[in-house]
């Protein structure tokens, strides 16, 4: 899966040296519709403000993000909100509040035990007292504990206005979590959403709306109720030393494979034969950057990665770029596009072929055709993909 290449005879050999600068002198492989490749500011502008936050989607939409990114968890009365996960410990400061420390609780989240606050155990009003924070330590926390957990509406709201404003077309790419527990704690989320779009005039393949899930069968079922576009996100837990895919639990399958017992993981899904199935019912595949294209360590004399950029720490500055996978074009040749994740631009989550210049992944992937990305930090993405 990772030694195939994709495009002409040498770029594939430029590609086999594994330098993204050697893709960029070719011309780049294009991409499925022939349009210029979405930007997702992903929840928000998160690599700049607390994420799911409006002033995060704001933010993303100054910088020229294309669609906004809100994932969703339902609250105890229902309302759909934005937060990565149903549990709010991360991106809140709900654990300093001493009206709530009683809340805290432990569930089965995708089989694994979790101990938190959990969406689904609040009202509305309640996470309304809370403030987001910022997600990632090593980034800017001045913004903590000003911006509310924003609601479904006030996002759709949001792009509405910001699209009137602005003269372009905000899109709405949110992704249903958990769907599985969020049905079992009885708030499940998927007609909730098909609700609100509705509402919000957005039903057909052209609305500005992409829905995205890791579990594959609410995918299907809302493949019967909707014509807005569907994503196919497909997740791993790690790259291994030699840059392949490792799968554990519960990052190996869609959640929904675990309790059908299907015995395929997420890495199935991305197999041209995976792929023809994921046409039948989503637009796009949504895979994990690695997929596409990963990195390896090198190895030392007494098998140990080295420490290429000799800073002390292995991390991805020591791993170098191999060849590109042949996922692109597979999920090319049966129509679907292609969207990855995630694009972030501090130097330490830059693979050591980009040298710390964000600018230079988004080239080196924007040239294997890819569909739309992901990104942290939109003003980035969106001058890589111009050229500017
Ligand atoms: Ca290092």
């Amino acid at each position: 899966m990772m030694t195939k290449t994709l495009i002409s005879a040498g770029l594939a050999a430029c590609l086999g040296l594994a330098t993204p600068q050697a893709a960029l002198a070719q011309s780049a492989t294009p991409t499925l519709s022939g349009q210029k490749p979405l930007i997702v500011g992903h929840r928000g502008a998160s690599g700049y403000r607390p994420e799911h936050t409006l002033e995060s989607y704001k933010l993303a939409i100054e910088q020229g993000a294309d669609f906004i990114e809100p994932d969703l968890v339902a609250t105890k009365d229902g309302v759909l909100i934005a937060r990565h996960e149903p549990v709010m410990s991360g991106t809140t400061d709900i654990a300093t509040r001493p009206e709530f420390a009683s809340r805290k609780t432990t569930r089965k989240l995708d089989g694994v035990e979790t101990t938190d606050w959990f969406a689904g155990d609040f009202t509305l009003a309640e996470i309304k007292t809370l403030r987001a924070k910022q997600a990632f330590a090593d980034r800017d926390q001045s913004h903590n504990g000003k911006y509310e957990v924003p609601t479904l509406q006030e996002i759709i709201a949001l792009a509405k206005s910001e699209s009137a404003r602005l003269g372009r077309t905000i899109g709405l790419y949110p992704e249903v979590k958990h769907s599985i527990f969020h049905a079992a704690i009885g708030l499940p989320i998927e007609d909730r959403l098909l609700d609100a779009l509705k509402a919000a005039g957005w039903t057909e393949k052209s609305s500005p709306v992409i829905i995205q899930s890791f579990e594959t069968a609410n995918l299907k079922y809302l493949r019967g109720k909707t014509q807005v576009r569907l994503s196919q996100l497909v997740d791993a837990d790690d790259v291994d030393k030699d840059g392949d895919i490792v799968l554990a639990a519960p990052f190996d399958k869609p959640y929904d494979f675990v309790v059908t017992g299907d015995k395929r993981s997420f890495k199935d899904l991305v197999t041209a034969e995976g792929l023809k199935e994921v046409a039948t019912y989503a637009d796009i595949v949504a895979p994990w950057k690695p997929y596409l294209m990963a990195g390896k360590q090198v190895l030392g004399d007494d098998g140990k990665p080295q420490d290429l950029n000799k800073d002390g720490a292995i991390d991805e500055r020591d791993r170098v770029l191999l060849p590109p996978s042949d996922v692109v074009k597979n999920a090319h040749a049966v129509g679907l596009l292609v969207h990855s994740w995630t694009f972030r631009s501090e130097p330490k989550r830059l693979a050591s072929d980009f040298k710390g210049d964000p600018a230079a992944e988004y080239k080196a992937y924007l040239a294997l055709g890819i569909d739309g990305l992901f990104s942290d930090f939109p003003d980035a993405a969106v001058k890589a993909r111009d050229g500017k």
